[in-house]
């Protein structure tokens, strides 16, 4: 009994060191931190459907966003753990760290980010329930914070198999508690891509009449790149696949190329996807590359005086996933999302060349068409290469070297300096009368603005839209885009709360994306938010408001204060153009009162092909994400 104390006493200190500091758990306690919660779970689930005992994967959120877990697996154990001296499934729930490596074999594959297992979901619940039906009957425990509060106990006879967990995460640590479906399922769907035939549904009964989603592809890694490619023009109509498995690594790649031109790769190890890459993904790059130069030398494509195919110019338009399953995975890296194990690169590499040169000798007609865009991809760097120097020189001849448009600030210091870059001349004007100009700089952009997506590299250096934007924020792009030498800490994107001013938006944040990315990952981007109305009365400093929820509060605010509503003149604003200097300044620009909001990239693979979808070649897609997405629009021009 004395050993059982003492456990008891260890298990609450971890549980309370859990709450004390959430953070160093789960990232954080905003809304990532609180689905993280949910991918905990899963993710045990998950495992269980490795080991081979489970097949599916249900999740529902409940009303007031309790959530709802359940698989088909073999429940957790019950068994009097012996070390602990409780039953197996209590060490699962409050012990720290106890999902790791325990039980041996390595039974933990899948896991997320921290890995950190189902205590600390126990930990940051006001309340949690815990379910395992063994086929002899089901088992149920319940904590609070942590803590238990009902021991385990036979609740039914049935002869059912899995494990459920019930969960309400704690309002008193959580910044939210209100789940998204949207990104709940967008993980479900990458979870069931990567683990082909597990079947993952997701339910959100907060909503009357709601249906359930079904994630589950028999394809696995070919469904995802089917998907990921759905708004692009295939250059060969079957996705190449190919798996490997050889001492404790598993490999898994899937890729076609498109007629993009930018690159699409993704990579993942042990399911979680790794943003910063590593050796599987420079083993992949690596093996792409030599088993494509190699085809084209041995069948004269490349003839002997003819340099080598570059990496860049060989996945020009790829769509690649390439998943490995590594039993003591090194994460390195700022965000820790980088895989280090060195042995890795050689296995894949090996794998991918010998492998692809099989297919590509089999397929003839795809090497053909993958190596003829290849070639011109090639062509093009070297035309993107002298437009590049051209610029250069260009830029060392004339004296004044940015754009005659831009409005620059005073401040020399980029960590105190930010850019406006406003739509059309009218605004602009306003917009350069009404800054500070100590700091505030000014970019006006009208007419058609150049869609990247359908654009090549060399064409862009060039473009009379996009070179003073590049030429203001000072960092180059693509491949040699360098964030040190940005000029602005802030680049503010200001246009009209329109159909327009969305599109310019919308073209500007794809040509960030795709050819300014830290700017994105790092946080310099922003959408200036003008006002929808304001509310004036003789007397009264006018009233602006941001929304219509916002435009209630103020109605309400004021009627506290005696105006009543029908006494308020209100002006509907249809443009920037709209409002003086004076007024942009107080409602838009001056930092004391203005709202930005930062362009964050929660799922880059997501806005990959959400960008694709919104500005590629094809239509279909774009009706159908218009539909789709139609019921969202607050704001389309008033
Ligand atoms: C809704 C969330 O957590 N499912 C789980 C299992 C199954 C086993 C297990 C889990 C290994 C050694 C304990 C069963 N039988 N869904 C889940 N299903 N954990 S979590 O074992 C965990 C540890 O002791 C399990 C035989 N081995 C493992």
């Amino acid at each position: 009994m004395a050993n059982y104390d003492e456990n008891q006493i260890q298990v609450l200190e971890g549980l309370e060191a859990v709450r004390k500091r959430p953070g160093m758990y789960i990232g954080s306690v905003s809304e990532r931190g609180l689905h993280h919660l949910v991918y905990e779970i899963v993710d045990n689930a998950v495992d269980e459907a490795l080991a081979g005992y489970c097949t599916e994967i249900n999740v529902e959120i409940l009303p007031e966003n309790v959530i709802m877990v359940k698989d088909n697996g073999r429940g957790i154990p019950l068994g009097i753990h012996p070390k602990m001296k409780i039953p197996a499934i209590e060490v699962v729930y409050t012990i720290l760290h106890a999902g790791g490596k325990f039980g041996g074999g390595g039974y933990k594959v899948s896991g997320g980010l921290h890995g950190v297992g189902a205590s600390v979901v126990n930990a940051l619940s006001e309340e949690l329930t815990v379910e395992a039906s063994n086929g002899d009957g089901t088992f149920a425990m319940s904590f609070a914070r942590g803590k238990k509060t009902v021991e385990l106990h036979k609740v039914s006879d049935d002869n059912t198999r899995g494990t459920k967990v019930t969960f309400r995460p704690d309002s008193e640590i959580f910044e939210t508690t209100e789940f998204n479906a949207e990104t709940l399922a967008q993980r479900f769907r990458e979870m069931a891509f990567l683990n082909k035939g597990l079947k993952i549904t997701l339910w959100d009964k907060r909503v009357e009449d709601s249906e359930m989603r079904v994630f589950h592809f028999e394809g696995g890694l070919v469904s995802f790149v089917q998907y990921l490619n759905t708004a692009k023009d295939p250059v060969h109509p079957d996705v190449i696949a190919f798996d490997t498995a050889s001492n404790d690594v598993e490999v898994e790649v899937a890729f076609q190329y498109t007629t993009a031109y930018n690159e699409n790769l993704h990579s993942f190890v042990n399911n979680i996807n790794t943003i910063e890459g590593g050796t599987h993904l420079d083993g992949f790059k690596r093996g792409l590359t030599k088993a494509f130069n190699d085809y084209a030398r041995k069948f004269n494509i490349l003839k002997e005086k003819d340099s080598n195919l570059q990496g860049e110019d060989i996945r020009e338009g790829i769509t690649a996933i390439v998943s490995v399953r590594v039993m003591e995975p090194q994460f390195e890296g700022q965000t820790k999302t980088k895989l280090g194990n060195s042995e890795v690169a050689g296995i894949v590499a090996s794998a991918m060349t010998e492998k692809l040169s099989y297919y590509l000798e089999e397929n003839p007609n795809v090497a053909k068409a993958i190596l003829e865009k290849t070639l011109s991809a090639q062509r093009a760097r070297e035309a993107a290469r002298k437009a590049r120097e051209l610029v250069r020189r260009k830029s060392v001849l004339e004296s004044t070297t940015l754009p005659g448009k831009l409005a620059d600030c005073q401040e020399k210091d980029a960590v105190r300096s930010e850019i406006y870059i406003v739509e059309g001349d009218s605004a602009g004007g306003s917009a350069k009368q009404g800054r500070d100009r100590k700091f505030q700089a000014i970019l006006p952009l009208w007419g058609k603005m150049l869609n990247v997506e359908k654009t090549r590299a060399d064409k862009i250096y060039n473009n009379e839209k996009l070179s003073p934007v590049i030429v203001a924020l000072g960092a180059g792009i693509g491949n040699e885009f360098n964030i040190e030498k940005l000029r602005y800490d802030k680049i503010i994107l200001m246009a009209d709360a329109d159909v327009d001013g969305a599109h310019i938006r919308t073209l500007l944040l794809t040509f960030f994306f795709r050819y300014m990315r830290p700017l994105i990952d790092e946080g310099h981007v922003y959408i200036a938010q003008p006002p929808l109305f304001k509310l004036s009365k003789k007397g009264m400093a006018d009233v602006y408001c941001y929304n219509e929820a916002d435009l209630e509060k103020k109605f309400k605010e004021l009627e506290e204060k005696g105006i009543a509503r029908d006494s308020l003149a209100m002006q509907r604003y249809k443009g920037l153009g709209e409002m003086n200097s004076e007024q942009l300044w107080e409602t838009t620009m001056n930092p004391e009162t203005r709202i930005l909001l930062r362009v964050n990239l929660s799922d880059a693979i997501e806005a990959d092909r959400t960008f694709s979808v919104l500005m590629g070649e094809e239509v279909e897609p774009r009706r159908k994400f218009i539909e789709e997405n139609a019921k969202y629009v607050v704001n389309l021009d008033i």
